[in-house]
């Protein structure tokens, strides 16, 4: 009798943690990000004024990844992403407000950081070989294909980062991405807040995709790019 209420207990854990890994991945699966063809490139100069910027819609980081719990946006932390491609580039545009900005510490722990995963060829899984660091303000030291350059503005509050990513960066194509910020206050870590659906934490080994759109056909760009070239030869 106590085997059989154990072996219930077993099977009933068995299929509750399988309804649970099958939810997240369902949520996962519905989650992605479209990055936009775009006409002229935006500068990576760390400012977002280039008028690319202002046509794209941005994503929030709203999932807390340490709890699994949704983050409120507030004083402590806001923060979203916008990402365009072009050229075989990927752009991402990235905008921070954090009520105590902890920069140049002695550790790196201590410094608030951004987490960025770029799994180019899609093997939708966390590794280490795709993570990127990047502490509040810092530009060098950082650079490492794909990743081609990282510039920030604004104290800090705003930051442009470009890819080079070839022929991945075409329509319809995804990739893994993975965007979160490290909230350090007061020398600790309090928050890590990403770009994630519901539920996800930093136990789950999947990357939410990055699609490659093109609203525009780059056909008929193309087409229209030729087409001034050969009127200009008359
Ligand atoms: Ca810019
Ligand atoms: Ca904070
Ligand atoms: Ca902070």
């Amino acid at each position: 009798m106590r085997k059989q209420i154990l072996f219930t207990g077993i099977l009933l854990l068995t299929v509750f943690s399988y309804a649970l890994g099958h939810l997240r991945d369902e949520n996962l699966q519905n989650f992605q990000y479209n990055a936009e063809l775009v006409s002229v490139a935006p500068i990576v100069d760390g400012y977002l004024d280039d008028p690319v910027w202002e046509d794209v819609l941005p994503a929030k980081l709203k999932q807390e990844i340490i709890t699994g719990n949704e983050w409120h946006e507030s004083y402590d932390f806001t923060g979203s992403f916008k990402a365009v491609w072009r050229s075989g580039f990927l752009y991402v545009a990235i905008k921070i407000q954090d009520d105590k900005f902890e920069k140049y510490q002695s550790k790196l722990f201590r410094e608030d950081q951004l987490i960025l995963y770029i799994d180019q060829y899609h093997d939708q899984l966390k590794d280490e070989l795709y993570r990127y660091e990047i502490p509040i303000g810092t530009e060098e030291g950082v650079l490492r294909s794909p990743l081609t350059s990282v510039a920030w503005g604004n104290d800090g509050q705003t930051c442009e980062l470009s890819f080079r990513l070839g022929d991945i960066a075409s329509k319809d194509n995804s990739i893994g991405f993975f965007i979160a910020y490290d909230d350090v206050d007061n020398g600790q870590l309090q928050n890590t807040i990403a770009w994630a659906p519901d539920g996800y934490t930093d136990r789950d080994n999947m990357l939410p995709d990055l699609v490659f759109t093109a609203s525009i056909n780059p056909n008929a760009q193309q087409k229209l790019i030729r087409w001034g070239q050969i009127k200009r030869l008359y």
